[in-house]
Order: structure tokens, then sequence, then C-alpha cells
């Protein structure tokens, strides 16, 4: 798969057990500035506080979640929920939020949810969320990423992402 030009940086990880099959990660980009690059935070009118992420002209790819599976959990993960508010600019910016799972050299499962989907207006926060079960084959070392993906070149922004994973 393409090379993600976008540094690749893992936020404020707060893998949580709520029970002995969730694993929940949330972002919400409040408590990051200063600590990491964070040169596609803005800081203005985010969903939650004062920070997101953006995407757009120059920025195809949003900040970027990345975690091994064998760090969420030791056993295999059956389903992943993933959910993130996002904001378009005007009504031909568009983004994807995109699941990638991937080996070493490959990406084993991939899918994408529009923007277009939830009809979002401009300047207004909209919440997409996908659900997708998990082929079998899913292994420790594969890396579950998250990120936005714009390639309509109109701002688009992001805030607030919830991911959980559930065992088998
Ligand atoms: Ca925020």
């Amino acid at each position: 798969m393409r090379t993600l030009f976008s540094i690749l940086l893992i936020i404020s990880i707060s893998v949580s057990c709520r029970n002995a099959s969730k694993h929940s990660v949330s972002q919400d980009f409040e408590n990051v500035a200063g600590w990491f690059d964070t040169s596609k935070l803005n800081k203005g009118k985010g969903h939650s506080g004062a920070y997101f992420t953006h995407t757009g002209a120059g920025v195809e790819y949003g900040q970027t979640f990345a975690l091994k599976m064998a760090d969420i959990t030791q056993n295999p993960i059956r389903r992943i929920d993933m959910g993130a508010w996002v904001r378009i600019s005007e009504p031909t910016a568009t983004a994807r939020l995109v699941l990638s799972i991937e080996s070493k050299d490959s990406t084993v499962f991939w899918q994408a949810i529009d923007t277009e989907s939830a009809s979002p207006k401009p300047g207004e926060w909209t919440r997409l969320f996908f659900t997708y079960d998990l082929p079998e084959g899913m292994l420790p070392d594969y890396t579950v990423k998250m990120f936005l993906w714009n390639r309509s070149n109109k701002t688009v922004d992001a805030d607030d992402f919830d991911i959980h994973f559930y065992e088998k």
C-alpha cells in the first residue's frame, strides 16, 4: 500500500479494559500540544475543547492512530468499531475515515467510510462511525491504523476519535 507521508503519531493512547473482551482507545487532541509533532494539530473550535486535526490542501492524511494488535490485546480481535467527528469546510470538501490493518509488507484489511455518507453541513461537526467484523487470520504483529484520507484538497477537520476492539 502507499506510503503514508504523514508522520505516524501514537498519541495519548489510553487503552482501557472496561470488561474482559472490549478494549477502547480515544483521542480528543486536548493534551498533546507541546508533547509531539503537532504540525497537523489546529487550535480553534474543536468538537471537544480547542484542539483538532485537519486535512486539506497539501495534507492528504490526518493524524494517524497506529498500534500493534498485540499491544491492544493478546487475544484475537473479532470486531472493530471506529468513530470520529468531522467538519467539512465547504460542500465539495470530502474525506474518508480509513481503517487499515497492515503486516510488515502489505495491507491485509482495508475499509473506509466517506464523509458524504453522513451528509455533513459545512462548518458543523458530524459524526462518522462504522463497525467491521474482521476475517480470520489477524496476527498479533499486524498494525491497526485509523486516519482521515482527503483527496479533495479542501479542508476537512477531525476530532474525538474513538476505537473499540472486541475479542473473539
Ligand atoms: Ca478536541
